[in-house]
């Protein structure tokens, strides 16, 4: 069996759970669903980042203590990741003791190491950020993010000896060791790279009520983004000391946002690289979406809500409807009207209505509808080929494919209904019954394919077509075409109503 440990980004825990935020984790509940569905033992950790000046102030304000604020805002994520049909097997909290722990233990060792100093650190510090910015990287000298003018600040801190692998990370990523994609994001930190001289990093910082203590200076805390890297280790129970790491290790696919590129393809490798831990197998920034055409905004009010959008479209549409929208690994345009299209075209018109007029048709024979004795080869073949294009694309990333295969299947269904006639035919005709068995069929493959993007539904399909036990079987047995015989069909409660 192999295994398979996706992660997510850990989400900060002072801000509501964010479109974007979703489309990350939604993305990566497919992928481990669909390697769940394919056998592997699969491991999808997720989480809230929850240390740091901003949560402080945040709960300042609300008159709460911080960790106060992280239980309530922590358990509002896992109740949205709950609706969102989110099947983690872990939810991270970096506030949790091991975690804490288990990043003292690896300072240290990185301290034993001597690739820790301390020094002085002044320079320009966006505050909502929690970064300091290099006076290139500022827009008119403002925050990129945040659109305000950084203050200067000096501080005592430590520092990571990053410098020392520049080299090292270049050629790893150069020789495909370290595997960053798409392309466009390996070239990006390629360049990045090779044009500028990596700078040692600052990882502390003095006066931070809310942060993991450096173990070996009580008032200096270290700086949350170098805490939050490391869920990925205490996520799965790695204390930071034993030698053996855990058999999950390491990740075989890290998603992310472009956003956090850097943080995640330089510093994050360098930091496993001083420890001797293997690097990741992969990590995969996807891309931004606007809205309408326009960026998000408060002030333009089309800020999209993934809760609000499950109550609109249910939320196994919504998974649909995300993912298919644009390519995964490219920038892309989502709106509401898009969403409203695409649902009532794949999904009512779609998957929904061929499931509706072949149960229809089904129950029109009274008897079992047992495979023909001659398989239709044109069906079968066009099954295998669909489950092909839609594996390959599973594995490569590309969730917009594996949709675009199942819809072709639907295509195909709707013209071989309309061309086949079966209303012209009695249901006790053999061929009316080779067609009900072959749209059948389908219907089953399709509650296979779905399982990863739409859960719910695919349980509801398989219901309808009496296979309640149909989930317990392999997928290789599940993928074969023609064994099944079906004799308890029933027509539930439309699918996917129009919108
Ligand atoms: O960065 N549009 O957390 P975060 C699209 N805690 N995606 C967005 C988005 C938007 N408007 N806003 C956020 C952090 N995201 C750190 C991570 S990991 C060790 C620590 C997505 O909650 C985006 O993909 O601000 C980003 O990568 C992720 O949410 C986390 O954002």
């Amino acid at each position: 069996m192999s295994k398979f440990y996706i992660t997510t980004p850990i989400y900060y825990v002072n801000d509501k759970p964010h479109i974007g935020g979703a489309y990350t984790t939604i993305a990566a509940d497919v992928l481990s669903r669909w390697h769940r569905m394919r056998g592997d033992d699969t491991f999808f950790l997720t989480g809230v980042d929850e240390h740091g000046q901003k949560i402080a102030q945040a709960a300042r304000e609300q008159n709460m203590t911080p960790q106060q604020l992280c239980d309530q805002n922590a358990a509002k994520f896992q109740q949205v990741f709950d609706t969102l049909k989110i099947s983690y097997d872990r939810f991270i909290r970096t506030t949790e003791k091991p975690h804490e722990k288990m990043v003292s233990h690896v300072l240290n060792t990185i301290q034993n190491k001597n690739l820790i100093y301390s020094g002085t650190y002044s320079g320009l510090y966006c505050v909502g950020c929690e970064r300091y910015y290099t006076s290139k990287e500022l827009t008119d000298g403002k925050c990129p993010l945040h659109h305000k003018k950084p203050i200067t600040l000096s501080e005592n801190c430590y520092f990571f000896k990053l410098s020392a692998f520049q080299k090292p990370l270049l050629r790893l990523i150069d020789t495909n060791e370290w595997v960053i994609e798409p392309e466009e994001r390996k070239n990006e930190v390629m360049g990045f790279l090779k044009s500028e001289t990596l700078e040692d990093l600052a990882i502390s910082r003095e006066k931070v009520e809310w942060g993991i203590p450096i173990p070996w200076e009580r008032s200096q805390s270290i700086y949350v983004w170098i805490d939050a890297l490391f869920n990925y280790l205490s996520g799965i129970d790695w204390d930071g000391k034993n030698k053996k790491m855990p058999d999950y290790w390491p990740p075989d696919v890290q998603l992310i946002g472009k956003d956090i590129l850097r943080f995640h393809a330089i510093i994050w490798p360098a930091f496993l690289l001083s420890l001797d831990i293997p690097l990741p197998k992969l990590l995969y920034a996807h891309g931004f979406f606007t809205v309408g055409g326009q960026k998000m905004s408060k002030s333009l009010g089309n800020v999209l809500d993934p809760e609000e959008l499950a109550t609109t479209f249910g939320p196994d549409a919504l998974r649909w409807l995300l993912l298919s929208e644009f390519p995964f690994g490219q920038d892309g345009d989502i709106s509401l009207s898009k969403f409203y299209d695409k649902y009532n075209a794949d999904l009512s018109h779609g998957v929904g209505n061929l499931v509706r007029r072949t149960i229809a048709l089904a129950l029109k024979y009274k008897g079992a509808i047992e495979p023909p004795k001659a398989i239709d080869v044109d069906f079968k073949q066009m099954i295998e080929k669909a489950w092909k294009i839609y594996e390959g694309a599973l594995d490569d990333l590309k969730f917009e494919t594996a949709i675009g295969a199942i819809n072709d299947i639907v295509t195909f269904c709707d013209k071989y209904i309309d061309s086949s006639e079966p209303w012209r035919l009695s249901s006790d005709d053999k061929q009316y019954q080779t067609i009900v068995y072959n749209l059948l069929e389908v219907l089953r493959h399709l509650s296979w394919l779905i399982y990863p993007f739409m859960p719910k539904k695919s349980n509801v399909l398989f219901q309808l077509l009496g296979l309640k036990t149909e989930t317990k079987k392999s997928l290789s047995l599940g993928k074969q075409w023609g064994k099944v015989e079906f004799n308890n069909i029933s027509q539930g409660d439309i699918l996917f109503p129009q919108l």
